[in-house]
C-alpha cells in the first residue's frame, strides 16, 4: 500500500513537470550538453523496479512515471516474431517451467560459448509464447504481479508507445536491443532486416524516428549502419568492478561476442580509448557504457584481497565503497559527437555508493551533473525526479514554467533527441 502510494504521487509530480519543460531543453548544441534535458530511458520498461520488466503494462506505468523512451530487448521466436524478453531463455523471466504442455522444451544450448539451461524463445511459436506469463526476475522486488501479464511483441510495443504518445501529448520513443545477435543468426532467426521489416511498417526507418538501436556486439550495428539511418548506440560492458575501482573482464563479458567468433583480440574497454570511440562512431551515434566507465566505485577498507564491511551491516556491497572522481570517457566521446547513455541505475540501496548516502536521486544528479545525455533507469520516476532538480538548479526557464503552469504550452516540453 504504501508503494502504491509513492507510485501515485510521483505520478501526480510526472504529470505536473511534464506539462511545463521550456522548448531550450531541447537543443542539441554540442556547447550546451550540461543544459539539455538528459533523456530518461525506461530500462526493460521504466517500471521494473516494481512490475516484471518487458510487459505492456511495464512501459505503461515507465511512461506514466516519466519515461521519455522505453527499452524493448529483444529475442526471436520459432516463427520469426520478435518479442522483448532480456534473454532468448525464457525461465527467469516468465512462468514457463510451471507450465507442463512445455516440460519437454526445457534443453541446453551454448549462448555466447556458456551452456545455457532453460526454456529457449526460438522453441516457441509466437501462440505459444502468448500462453506465458511474465515473473519478477530479481528476488529482492515485489513478485505479486508475478503470472499476470503477457508477453508483448515489438508491433504490440509500438502501437502502445504510439497510443501513449498520443494521449500523453509528448513523443515517446523505443530503445529496442539486439539480444545476442551472432546466436540468432546462427540459429537461423537474424533479428536486423526483421527488425528493420518491423520499423518500415511503422514508418520509424528513418533518422528523425524516436528510436534508438542498441547492441553489445560491434558487426550486427555496421550491419545496420549500412541499412539505417535509424540512431544507432554501442552497448559497452564489463564482468564486474574491482576493489580498486578497475573494470573486470572475464568471459562471456570482456568483449563484444563477434569478436570471439571473428578471432578479434581486445576488451570491451578499448571501444572507450579515443581510437576505440573514434571507430564506434563511424558507425553508430552513441555510446551506452556500463556507469563504471564513466564514475567508478573503490573499496574505502580491504579485508585481505576482497572489500571490508566497512558499515558493517553483514553485507559487502556498493555501500562499502566510494565514488572515485570521472573518467575522461564522457568528454572523449562528446569531443566526437557520440551521444552517452550508461546503464543501469537502480533505486535500492546496496546499489548505491555510499557517497550518495542511500538516495537514489543523488547518483543521478552525479551523473546529469558530468553530462550524460540519458541514462537507464529501472526507476523512471526517481530518474525524473532527479532530473526535474537538475533542470531547476541549471536552467532558470524551468523553474519559472513549473511554478506558473500557465507559460508551459504544448510546444515547450523537452522532446527525446
Ligand atoms: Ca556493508
Amino acid at each position: 500500500m504504501q508503494r502504491f502510494k509513492t507510485i501515485q504521487a510521483a505520478l501526480l509530480m510526472a504529470g505536473a513537470l511534464f506539462a511545463c519543460a521550456p522548448a531550450a531543453l531541447a537543443d542539441t548544441g554540442a556547447q550546451h550538453h550540461a543544459r539539455r534535458a538528459p533523456l530518461v530511458i525506461g530500462h526493460r520498461g521504466g517500471a521494473t523496479g516494481y512490475l516484471p520488466d518487458h510487459t505492456l503494462e511495464n512501459y505503461a506505468l515507465g511512461i506514466q512515471l516519466g519515461a521519455d523512451y522505453v527499452e524493448p530487448d529483444l529475442v526471436a521466436t520459432k516463427d520469426g516474431h520478435l518479442i522483448a524478453r532480456h534473454e532468448p531463455n525464457l525461465i527467469a523471466t516468465t512462468n514457463v517451467k510451471d507450465l507442463p504442455q512445455f516440460a519437454s522444451r526445457r534443453r541446453t544450448v551454448m549462448l555466447d560459448g556458456v551452456p545455457d539451461e532453460g526454456f529457449f524463445a526460438s522453441d516457441f511459436t509466437l501462440a505459444e509464447i502468448k500462453q506465458l506469463r511474465a515473473v519478477q526476475p530479481l528476488a529482492e522486488r515485489d513478485p505479486s504481479f508475478n503470472g499476470k501479464f503477457q508477453i508483448p511483441t515489438l508491433e504490440e510495443i509500438i502501437e502502445f508507445v504510439k497510443r501513449k504518445s498520443h494521449e500523453e501529448g509528448r513523443t515517446i520513443g523505443i530503445y529496442p536491443e539486439t539480444k545476442h545477435p551472432t546466436y540468432h543468426q546462427a540459429i537461423g532467426l537474424p533479428l536486423e532486416d526483421r527488425l528493420l521489416a518491423v520499423l518500415t511498417r511503422a514508418g520509424w526507418n528513418h533518422r528523425d524516428a524516436p528510436v534508438f538501436i542498441q547492441s553489445f556486439e560491434t558487426a550486427n550495428l555496421r550491419y545496420l549502419h549500412s541499412k539505417t539511418s535509424v540512431r544507432l548506440v554501442q552497448l559497452v560492458d564489463a564482468d564486474d568492478v574491482n576493489p580498486d575501482g578497475s573494470l573486470a573482464f572475464n568471459k562471456p563479458f570482456d568483449k563484444p561476442y563477434d569478436w570471439v567468433v571473428s578471432g578479434r583480440a581486445g576488451l570491451f574497454s578499448d571501444l572507450l580509448t579515443p581510437q576505440g570511440l573514434a571507430e564506434v562512431r563511424s558507425y553508430a551515434d552513441g555510446i551506452g557504457p556500463w556507469k563504471y566507465y564513466l564514475i567508478s566505485t573503490a573499496c574505502k577498507l580491504m579485508n585481505g584481497a576482497a572489500c571490508a564491511d566497512t558499515n558493517g551491516d553483514g553485507a559487502t556491497n556498493e555501500m562499502d565503497r566510494a565514488l572515485l572522481p570521472p573518467t575522461d570517457v564522457l568528454a572523449n566521446a562528446h569531443a566526437l559527437g557520440l551521444l552517452v547513455h550508461p546503464y543501469t541505475f537502480r533505486n535500492e540501496p546496496r546499489r548505491l555508493a555510499s557517497d550518495f548516502g542511500g538516495n537514489p536521486v543523488n547518483e543521478y544528479l552525479a551523473f546529469y551533473e558530468l553530462g550524460v545525455d540519458g541514462l537507464f533507469s529501472d526507476f523512471a520516476d526517481s530518474a525524473f525526479a532527479a532530473r526535474a532538480m537538475f533542470l531547476l538548479k541549471h536552467e532558470p526557464d524551468y523553474a519559472r514554467c513549473l511554478v506558473s503552469g500557465r507559460e508551459c504550452d504544448q510546444g515547450q516540453r523537452p522532446e527525446p533527441r
